[in-house]
């Protein structure tokens, strides 16, 4: 029998659920989630292998209007990752009435992609199945897609449905990645982004976009199966490093013990992780700190 694979890119307005998309692909939390838009910075892959076949899924950050060099960085990556693949996902939300200006500057870029490019329309589990067929209308007036396909990245399983329609378009490939691989995020870089998350879900809304978070230091303890991880949470100014400490520390500490929870999760080992706050102003127009903080090579 033939093997196939090849890649896939996701790409969407931010918060239409790529990165949801991804952790039910894989069956394992590799991208952080957050109902704030710009939550994903880096492109994360997840691989699925099958007896048969092997696809690399990638979930590029949202494209959108570009205003510091990190916003700038993630819309370059989000637009070259689509030259490059055997198919391309365009995700929306099935909870609109019709393709919002964002869509429909995505499909301007799409037009122009030479790969296969499906319409995935997510979050159907929000909406009734009769008001899909307009909105499925509306988004084939505008471009030829290889196929239209509607999904739940937060209740369906396995995504068998999108899979099998996928590999219709995969070439015959070879096998990229050893079999047990999930994906290519190293854990350190996966326990920042946990650590991101929380402060994503428990900081208000100014604060975390200008939050980046560094593992400084991933070890496992010599005399137990717990692993010490060091990290600094740098914001971009002395108030925000108040709002994420909070009185007493009490903010710190939540932060801390949820992402801890996570973390062990992720490892299936105990973690015992200290957690510092620092200041570094503008560091999202400073090409040293998005190269610490993995955004940049
Ligand atoms: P991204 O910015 O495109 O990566 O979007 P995320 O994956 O971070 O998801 C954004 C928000 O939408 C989160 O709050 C998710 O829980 C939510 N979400 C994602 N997929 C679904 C879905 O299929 N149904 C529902 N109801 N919510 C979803
Ligand atoms: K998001
Ligand atoms: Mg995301």
């Amino acid at each position: 029998m033939s093997f196939k694979s090849g890649f896939v890119s996701i790409v969407g307005r931010p918060n239409v659920g790529k990165s949801t998309l991804l952790n039910s692909i894989t069956g394992e939390k590799i991208a952080i989630m957050s109902e704030k838009p710009q939550t994903t910075r880096n492109t994360i892959k997840a691989v699925v292998t099958g007896d048969n076949y092997q696809l690399v899924f990638i979930d590029t950050p949202g494209i959108h209007k570009p205003k510091t060099k990190l916003g700038d960085y993630m819309v370059n990556i989000a637009v070259e990752s689509l030259s490059e693949v055997d198919a391309v996902l365009f995700l929306v939300e099935a909870n609109t009435v019709k393709p919002g200006p964002g869509d429909l500057y995505i499909i301007d870029q799409l037009k122009n992609v030479k790969s296969n490019v499906f319409l995935v329309i997510n979050k159907i589990d929000l909406v009734d199945k009769a008001q899909l067929l307009p909105l499925i209308d509306a988004y084939k007036d505008l471009m030829d897609f290889e196929a239209i396909i509607p999904i739940s990245a937060l209740t369906d399983g396995k995504q068998d449905l999108l899979i099998s329609e996928v590999l219709k378009v995969m070439p015959e490939g070879p096998k990229y990645f050893p079999d047990d691989m999930l994906t290519d995020q190293p854990e350190k870089l996966i326990a920042a982004e946990l650590i991101r998350e929380k402060i994503l879900q428990l900081v208000s809304d100014e604060v975390p976009h200008g939050v980046g978070v560094e593992v400084i230091s991933f070890k496992q303890r010599e005399d137990k199966n717990i692993i010490n991880i060091q990290a600094n949470i740098y914001c971009e100014k002395d108030t925000h490093k108040g709002i994420l400490i909070g009185k007493g520390g009490k903010m710190l500490k939540k932060i801390g013990s949820l992402s801890r929870i996570e973390i062990e999760n992720l490892l299936g080992t105990k973690v015992f992780l200290e957690l510092w706050v620092k200041v570094k102003p503008d560091w999202r127009n400073n090409e040293q700190m998005l190269k610490v903080l993995g955004y940049k090579k």
